[in-house]
């Protein structure tokens, strides 16, 4: 039984591979974090490293890191819970990335994305919160005590304000939710416009992602913790994917943004005049693109820090509801939370279903 389920759970890994953004010969490519090289991961760790030892140019008093990271403050309240979250996120990263690279003078260095549903039975396993990548959960008083990128002193709290802090990180309940690679595929496969995609992604696996990391991750001041960068490639990928695989729907945005309006593709991205979401909607012009995750087990689990087969005998669990009090925070529709909610739990059962599993409706 165990077997049939661990042999039937990669099959579906295998028979639906997350697919690839498709690469212009020229384009920088974004692999998964464990497909790193050791040359790539550590070109990339000094990178970060750099950012957060060079003196702003703007604020003295901080480094180039904390400048970068308080745009996110500066524009949190217009960039979530709409339509505009995806093309936002998308150009955000690429000045992460231009900046990684002027600063080491290095065009070969990318963000890698952290494909978070390869981690799905146990998260906090992962070999990416151990020291020789982002670190684990906080410490006593909730600092961040191992990683490479996990110890060190962001100057902005999530007001925008100069408070110098450890990186905290509280590891929450969300930690048991994440998606299945196979969840995953059928909810960006099952989104038929942009809009329905962006609510899926960001309401869905996106907040829950942030919200298990807890402390700063959680917060408008995100991008102090390097997941954050990671996070978001993997959120940009799936956009890029569903281009790729939709390409009638490639260049179509639709929506509206978090104050009700509806969204065009000739609007601005806030807080960065004369760059309208035209210019971010195909990654191949600007110069980048994603590779495909592990899709096998053999692959898995010589990129991993462990095996698969922990929690194949348990059908996948319902996501809870989101609480009242993290939706007025966040300013998302509970409507829209239900739904995508409910989406969401019907791929589970689904799923569980196909595994063999009893469901109770
Ligand atoms: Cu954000």
């Amino acid at each position: 039984m165990k077997y049939t389920l661990l042999v039937l759970c990669f099959a579906l890994m295998v028979v639906l591979p997350l697919a690839s953004a498709r690469c212009a010969s020229n384009s920088l490519v974004r692999k998964e974090v464990r497909q790193m090289t050791p040359t790539e991961l550590s070109k990339y760790i000094n990178a970060v490293k750099l950012l957060r030892n060079l003196t702003s140019p703007t604020t003295p008093t901080v480094t180039r890191y904390d400048t970068f990271a308080v745009i996110h403050v500066t524009q949190n309240n217009r960039i979530h819970s709409g339509a505009n979250f995806l093309p936002w996120h998308r150009y955000y990263l690429k000045q992460l990335e231009l900046l990684l690279q002027s600063v080491t003078n290095d065009p070969t260095i990318y963000i890698p994305y952290w494909d978070w549903s390869l981690d799905y039975l146990n998260p906090t396993a992962s070999i990416l919160m151990t020291d020789a990548y982002f670190g684990g959960n906080g410490g006593s008083g909730g600092c961040v005590t191992n990683g490479q990128l996990g110890k060190w002193r962001p100057k902005y709290n999530s007001n925008g304000q100069l408070v110098d802090h450890c990186l905290p990180r509280s590891f929450g309940s969300d930690m048991n939710n994440y998606p299945s690679p196979a969840t995953l595929n059928s909810l960006i496969a099952g989104s038929t416009t942009f809009s329905t995609l962006a609510q899926n992604v960001e309401v869905g696996p996106h907040n829950l992602v942030h919200r298990s990391i807890g402390g700063d991750m959680t917060t408008a001041i995100s991008t102090n913790d390097a997941f954050f960068f990671s996070h978001h490639a993997m959120v940009d990928r799936l956009w890029a994917n569903w281009q790729d695989a939709n390409p009638a729907l490639a260049n179509t945005y639709n929506g509206r943004d978090n104050t009700n309006r509806r969204v065009t593709l000739n609007d601005v991205l806030a807080g960065y005049p004369g760059i309208t979401v035209t210019q971010v909607m195909n990654t191949t012009t600007m110069g980048y693109c994603y590779g495909n995750a592990p899709s096998t087990a053999a692959t898995f689990s010589a990129l991993s820090s462990q095996t698969m087969d922990a929690a194949s005998e348990e059908p996948l669990p319902h996501w809870p509801p989101v609480s009242e009090e993290y939706m007025i925070a966040k300013g998302i529709d509970p409507v829209v939370q239900a739904e995508v909610t409910a989406r969401i739990n019907s791929i589970i059962d689904s799923l569980n279903e196909a595994n063999g599993f009893t469901v109770s409706k």
